[in-house]
């Protein structure tokens, strides 16, 4: 919905109060028996009926969005983990004729080294740079540490990359005070600072995220949408990168009050589809969700039986139909994995797991077969009856490859 008809749409749609919301009302009105009502009263009521109009109105609540990116990703946890590069110039990537810097330090960045400059040219620039050799096992632990800490918030975190993601917050009272708390909790925890952006959508919260970088915090509410939007250079935009920005640049539309001017249909003409994204931009409108990352990690299946069992050949033949189920699951999503895991709950509800990693992820039934078998065999039970036998495949190749995608290869869809 345009956000500039909200207010139309509010007004038009104000309807009698229901029968419910009067009788809601009606303890906060009804103030004291007596003769007529007092100004307090008045006064009461009329504030209950607008507050009961309002709370009823159909206009959609905004969704409230933080966009969460760690600054100077990279070249932050070198100057963390090496105190004598802080403060210094520093690019992470490989010095030499081939090499691109992967990212600089804010202490670099004013000579103009940045993200993708030849470390050729970024010797140049600032000849007192500082050279480290990324270490990409490290920023991924930290990467996920962070993702930890973000899913605390909400269940709907959206990973963009290593460092930076967005989440939906729409139930909280108070998104920037969220978002507050998650800086301190980021720094607190990784010794690492990060920039947060809060507004009611993902183009908006993202550009807000980069308004005062480093340290950031940035809210535009909606109020202040159209007039942010109307100031921002075109490539500042999220979603409109290098290439259509000079594009636009040569179409004379420099601003999102330019952008504005432009019908909806001559913008399609000039960028194909797109133009429809862009024509929203223009109004601050950006309808994608949060899309949290549902990679799998593992899958699996249970039974809790009827009876408490330690017959081996009743476990064995109740393993089998769980394996059924797993497989089957397993072709389903296609999923595949390297570790099984077995686990077993007795009777005194202690549950034990045992686990067995392959060298290649699972890829017939027949190994998940024998592996549930020994996997199974080998525990002593000590005594107890089992109510319940669980089989898990995890440690798929795919979901371990998910964050190692480094950016390197920036394209204009990316931005
Ligand atoms: N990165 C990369 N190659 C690029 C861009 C980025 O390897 N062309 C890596 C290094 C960065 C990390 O991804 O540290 C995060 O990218 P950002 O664009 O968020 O950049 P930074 O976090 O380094 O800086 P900023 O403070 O601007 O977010
Ligand atoms: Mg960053």
């Amino acid at each position: 919905m345009p956000v500039n008809t909200r207010r139309e749409i509010a007004i038009r749609d104000f309807r009698p109060l229901s029968a419910r919301q009067r009788v809601a009302a009606a303890p906060l009105v009804r103030l004291a028996p007596g003769s007529g009502p007092t100004i307090l009263q008045r006064v009461t009521k009329h504030f209950v009926i607008i507050f009961a109009l309002w709370s009823r109105s159909p206009v959609m609540p905004h969704r409230k969005i933080i966009h969460i990116d760690m600054d100077a990703f990279y070249a932050s946890v070198e100057q963390r983990d090496r105190p004598e590069l802080r403060g210094r110039p520093i690019a992470v990537g490989h010095d030499g004729p081939r090499g691109v810097v992967a990212t600089a330090s804010y202490e670099a960045r004013p000579f103009g080294v940045h993200s993708a400059v030849s470390s050729a040219l970024a010797r140049r620039l600032c000849p007192d740079l500082i050279f480290v050799p990324p270490r990409f096992d490290v920023y991924k632990a930290v990467s996920l540490q962070i993702r930890g800490i973000l899913r605390d918030y909400t269940e709907l975190v959206e990973p963009l990359s290593l460092d930076e993601a967005f989440l939906d917050v729409s139930h909280a009272s108070s998104a920037t005070l969220v978002a507050r708390e998650i800086k301190g909790r980021i720094l607190a925890d990784t010794g690492l600072t990060a920039s947060a952006g809060i507004s009611v959508n993902k183009m908006l919260a993202k550009i807000a995220s980069d308004y005062r970088k480093p340290d950031g915090l940035f809210t535009i509410p909606p109020g202040q949408i159209e007039p942010f939007v109307a100031g921002l250079p075109v490539e500042r935009f999220f979603g409109i990168g290098e290439v259509t920005a000079a594009k636009m640049h040569r179409l004379g539309i420099r601003t999102g009050a330019d952008l504005r001017m432009w019908d909806e249909m001559e913008l399609v003409r000039h960028f194909g589809k797109a133009g429809h994204s862009y024509y929203g931009y223009a109004r601050g409108i950006d309808d994608r969700e949060v899309t949290p990352d549902r990679i799998r990690k593992s899958l699996g299946a249970e039974t809790t039986f009827s009876q408490d069992t330690d017959d081996r050949e009743t476990l064995l033949s109740e393993l089998a139909g769980v394996r059924g189920e797993v497989w089957s699951r397993l072709m389903r999503h296609e999923f595949r994995g390297r570790t099984v895991v077995l686990k077993l709950k007795f009777g005194d509800f202690r549950q034990i797991t045992r686990s067995r990693t392959l060298a290649a992820p699972v890829d017939c039934v027949e190994t998940l077969c024998r592996v549930s078998e020994e996997l199974l065999s080998a525990v002593d039970f000590g005594g107890r009856k089992v109510r319940l036998i669980g089989l898990t495949v995890g440690n798929s190749p795919e979901a371990c490859a998910e964050s190692v995608q480094l950016r390197f290869d920036f394209t204009e869809s990316d931005r």
